[in-house]
C-alpha cells in the first residue's frame, strides 16, 4: 500500500508490489524485491549505474489505468509493451504514468533505474549520505473510469468559538468528454454535494468546497487526531470514481520569538533522521519506520526533521497518527555553488518543491517547510536562490511557515526570508568552543543580523562516535562516552536556553554515505546517530533520554 489506510473504495487498485525481474546491463538477472534497493543484493552492494526492473502485468478488462510510483532511486524511465511513457527524477517525490485504452491481457512493465552521479543529476551528487539504486517505494495500478479525482488538498481555520472551517481545493478531469457529474464530500459528518459543468478530456477542474463550524478535536502533540475527507464522483446517480485523504484540524502559527501550536508555545525536542537502514537501505517497510518512531518517543522526542528530502507518505501518516511533528524539506543538502547555479538544478529543485507540497500538504504532523540545507546564504546569489525557493513553497501552500538550515554563521544573509531562523551547529564537536559560550556569541550575531523577532532552532547538534568503541578515561573523540559527554553539554545549554524554540539531534541513526566521503567518515558512515545502524543503541541514547524528558 502507498499509504497507511485505503484510499479508494470505488476505484479498482492492484499493488505491483513484490518480486521483479531485475536486469544489469551485462545481462545478469536477478530477483528483485519491490519496493527495494537493489543494494540488497550482495553482488550490488555498491552497485552505481542502470538496471531494469521488469514484470507482467495482466488487465482484467480494456481500460484506461494509471501507473502509480511513490518512489525510484533516482532516475527513472518506464516502459509499456516496449514503449516510452514517463521519465521521473529524484528518489524522494512520486510519480504517475496514465496509459489510455490499455487492451485486456498481459502486458509488460519495466522501469529503466539509474543511480549514477553525472550531469544529469544535480540534487543527488556524492554526499554525505548515500544515493540507493532501485524502486525505493510501493507500486499500484488503479483502472479509472471515465474522469477521476485527482487531488483534494486541505486546510482548515479555527473560528473564535472553537470550531473549526475546513477548505477543500478539489481537482477533477476526464478522460472523455463527460457530463452528469456530481461531486460528494464528506468530511467530520458534514457533507456537501456540487454538481459539475460538462468536463472536456484532460482539461482539470478545480473547485472549492467549504465545510463551516465543524466541531473536531484537535490533531497534537502525541494526539494524533484525524478526519477523513471522502470524496465520491456520481456520473448520472452512479459511483464512477473516489478519492479517501486523511487530514487534522490544527493551529500552526509564528507569534514573535515563538513557533505556536494551538495557541501555545512549542518546544522541538527532534531528531534527524535519514531513509536508512543497515539492512533495508533507502527502502524501509512501515514496520521499521514504527520502531524507529517508537525509540524517539521513547527518548521523550515531539519531532522529527525529514533531512535532507521529503519522506515516504507512510512514515508521515505514522507521524500524523502518532502525533509527531514534522519539519519537511525538499532534496538538498550543501550543493556546491557550480551546481547551485546550473538551468538543470533550477528545474529540478522546483519541480521537488511542487511535488513534494502536492503530494504531501494534507498531514497534519508537518508544520514547517525547509529548503537548501547548508547551501550559499552568504551571498547574493544564494539570497535570490533562497528567495525564490522559499517564495515557491509560500505560494504552493500559504498555510505553514518556511525556514532553511544554515551553516553560514557569522556571515548569513537570508535571515530576513524566513519566518524561523534555523542554524546547524556542533560547538565542541567540529568548533573547540565551549557550548554556551557559543551559543551565546552566535545568537547575539544572529539577533543583531535579522532575527530579531523570529523564533529560533536549533536543526543539527551531535557528535559521532563508532559504535562499540569505548574510551573510559581519556573519552578521545569517536569513543561513545566522549559523544554522550558531548551531548549533554549541548542539549543543557540549548534547552536551556528561552531564546531557542527547539532543537533537532544530528542524527537518530548511523547512515551510510557516499564512497567519496570516505576519508571523512570512519566506516564510511555517517557516526552521528545515538543508535547505530541496526538501532542499536549508544551510551547517549540514556543522556538525550534524560535530557529530553526532563522537557516534557
Ligand atoms: C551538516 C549536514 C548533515 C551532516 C552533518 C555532519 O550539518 O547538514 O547532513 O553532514 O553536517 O555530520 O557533519
Amino acid at each position: 500500500m502507498m499509504r497507511m489506510f485505503k484510499e479508494h473504495r470505488v476505484r479498482h487498485i492492484e499493488s505491483l508490489d513484490g518480486i521483479w525481474t531485475l536486469k544489469l546491463p551485462c545481462g545478469v538477472c536477478y530477483p528483485a524485491i519491490v519496493p527495494g534497493v537493489w543494494e540488497t543484493i550482495p553482488d550490488l552492494a555498491a552497485y552505481q549505474g542502470k538496471a531494469v526492473y521488469m514484470r507482467n502485468v495482466v488487465l482484467e478488462t480494456d481500460s484506461d489505468v494509471l501507473l502509480r510510483f511513490g518512489g525510484v532511486s533516482h532516475t527513472a524511465e518506464v516502459f509499456w509493451d516496449g514503449q516510452s511513457i514517463k521519465q521521473h527524477y529524484n528518489a524522494f517525490t512520486g510519480f504517475e504514468a496514465l496509459i489510455k485504452k490499455a487492451g485486456a491481457g498481459v502486458h509488460e512493465l519495466s522501469i529503466e533505474v539509474d543511480n549514477s552521479f553525472n550531469e544529469n543529476s544535480t540534487l543527488h551528487i556524492p554526499n554525505d549520505y548515500y544515493t540507493y539504486g532501485g524502486i525505493n517505494r510501493p507500486v499500484e495500478l488503479q483502472y479509472l473510469g471515465s474522469a477521476m479525482i485527482r487531488s483534494q488538498r486541505f486546510y482548515s481555520t479555527e473560528n473564535s468559538d472553537g470550531t473549526f472551517d475546513a477548505h477543500i481545493r478539489v481537482c477533477v478531469s476526464a478522460l472523455a468528454d463527460t457530463n452528469g457529474l456530481r461531486y460528494c464530500l464528506e468530511l467530520a459528518g458534514s457533507e456537501k454535494t456540487v454538481d459539475l459543468p460538462e468536463l472536456k478530456q484532460d482539461e482539470p477542474y478545480e473547485f472549492e468546497v467549504t465545510l463551516n463550524k465543524l466541531h473536531v478535536r484537535k490533531w497534537d502533540v502525541r494526539d494524533g487526531q484525524l478526519y477523513f475527507i471522502k470524496g465520491t464522483l456520481y456520473k448520472h446517480g452512479t459511483p464512477i470514481d473516489d478519492r479517501i485523504d486523511r487530514v487534522g484540524f490544527r493551529t500552526v502559527a509564528v507569534e514573535g520569538e515563538k513557533l505556536m501550536l494551538n495557541h501555545r508555545p512549542i518546544k522541538i525536542l527532534g531528531f534527524n533522521r535519514h531513509e536508512d537502514h543497515g539492512q533495508l537501505g533507502l527502502s524501509m517497510d512501515p514496520g521499521a519506520m514504527m520502531c524507529d518512531l517508537q525509540l524517539m518517543l521513547d527518548l521523550g522526542a515531539n519531532a522529527v526533521r525529514t533531512c535532507h528530502y521529503p519522506n515516504d507518505p507512510r512514515f508521515l501518516d505514522l507521524c500524523d497518527e502518532l502525533g509527531i511533528l514534522v519539519w519537511e524539506e525538499h532534496h538538498a543538502r550543501a550543493l556546491p555553488g557550480e551546481i547551485l547555479r546550473k538551468e538543470l538544478f533550477l528545474k529540478q529543485i522546483s519541480d521537488c518543491n511542487e511535488e513534494m507540497i502536492r503530494q504531501h500538504v494534507n498531514h497534519p504532523s508537518i508544520y514547517i517547510w525547509g529548503v537548501l540545507n547548508e547551501c550559499e546564504s552568504e551571498t547574493e546569489y544564494g539570497h535570490w536562490l533562497y528567495e525564490k525557493n522559499l517564495n515557491q513553497l509560500r505560494e504552493l501552500d500559504p498555510t505553514r511557515p518556511v525556514s532553511f538550515a544554515s551553516c553560514r554563521h557569522f556571515t548569513d544573509v537570508c535571515m530576513d526570508l524566513v519566518d524561523v531562523v534555523s542554524f546547524n551547529i556542533y560547538p565542541a564537536w567540529y568548533v573547540n568552543e565551549p557550548v554556551d559560550q557559543y551559543l551565546e556569541r552566535l545568537l547575539h550575531w544572529m539577533d543583531e543580523s535579522g532575527a530579531k523577532g523570529k523564533p529560533v532552532l536549533i536543526t543539527e547538534i551531535g557528535a559521532g562516535a563508532i559504535a562499540g568503541y569505548h574510551d573510559t578515561f581519556r573519552r578521545a573523540k569517536w569513543s561513545e562516552e566522549r559523544q554522550a559527554d558531548i551531548l549533554d553539554e549541548q542539549l543543557q545549554a540549548v534547552l536551556s536556553n528561552e531564546r531557542i524554540s527547539g532543537v533537532y539531534i544530528w542524527q537518530f541513526a548511523d547512515v551510510k554515505v557516499s564512497e567519496e566521503w570516505a576519508m571523512r567518515r570512519p566506516r564510511t558512515m555517517n557516526n552521528k546517530g545515538i543508535v547505530d545502524e541496526y538501532r542499536r543503541p549508544k551510551l547517549s541514547y540514556s543522556i538525550v533520554k534524560r535530557c529530553f524528558r526532563r522537557k516534557t
